[in-house]
């Protein structure tokens, strides 16, 4: 399969070679998510499926689109992938072309189910982000290049889970927005259900949150933005829109300080 995807990039080259993520693996077992290029019938309501419906590859060029959540259409999976808080996940891009922007993985809690959890209503926090690495905006290194393998292998991209997430039913956003047409940002994002085991019992502030559509917007200088003007091109910092992450680790600082007798804090104090 990967060397056929690898004859399609070639064959349609860079300017209609979109992309996402399909599948993902936690603790080396793999999930099949929703494939663009399989018919839907075998793929609505399966009972493995733990990603939400999309169905092109096209990016999404408006930050307000009501899709911007969980993309086209977005509807729920049957099932979630079981993750414990603290390891990690791999989202498997099969290949990923583009190399200007920001990658930001996104979560929101589901409550009850995700299953009928409106995504554009969600509280999302960001758990990982990866932007403008080293060099220019228009020419640097970026996390959107570091992490693609140009090799017919998968472009993997594995962020950790906050280890002091409090358990429960959870989406999981990976977003990479794509800069390299002048003021003509595209977004791709592609969302799955997750249920988080474990014994954390935090949450992220008010801080942290956004909603999503809502968090960009074309006012934004790092959103609206011609990487090759010469006001731009080279600069050497790239600030990623939004919230800041959410670790989990600066509650736990903030119950150190008031005495907390957490885990974290008795391994402070023993090291
Ligand atoms: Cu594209």
């Amino acid at each position: 399969m990967h060397q056929n995807l690898l004859v399609v990039v070639g064959l349609l080259g860079y300017v209609v070679a979109h992309g996402g993520t399909s599948n993902y693996t936690v603790d080396g077992v793999w999930y099949d998510g929703y494939s663009p290029d399989a018919s839907a019938e075998s793929q609505d309501g399966q009972p493995w499926l733990i990603q939400r419906k999309w169905i092109t590859i096209d990016p999404i060029f408006e930050p307000d689109n009501i899709s911007l959540a969980c993309n086209f259409p977005g509807d729920p999976a049957p099932s979630s992938i079981p993750i414990r808080a603290g390891d990690n996940i791999t989202a498997v891009y099969y290949y990923w072309l583009h190399t200007v922007g920001p990658m930001v993985l996104w979560m929101a809690d589901c409550g009850a189910d995700c299953r009928t959890f409106n995504a554009s209503q969600g509280d999302w926090f960001k758990i990982a982000q990866r932007g403008l690495i080293s060099g220019t905006i228009q020419e640097g290194m970026w996390g959107q290049r570091l992490f693609q393998n140009w090799d017919g292998t998968p472009d993997l991209w594995t962020e950790t889970i906050p280890a002091s997430l409090k358990a429960g039913n959870y989406l999981i956003r990976h977003e990479i927005i794509a800069l390299h047409i002048a003021h003509k940002p595209q977004f791709y994002p592609e969302c799955a259900h997750l249920t988080v085991s474990g014994n954390g019992t935090e949450s992220p502030g008010k801080e942290y949150l956004a909603k999503i559509p809502g968090v960009y917007t074309m006012d934004q200088p790092e959103i609206k933005i011609d990487i090759y003007s010469s006001e731009v091109a080279n600069l050497t910092t790239y600030t990623i829109p939004g919230p800041p992450v959410w670790t989990g680790e600066n509650v736990a600082l903030d119950r150190l300080v008031e005495g907390f007798k957490g885990p974290k804090e008795r391994k402070i104090k023993l090291t």
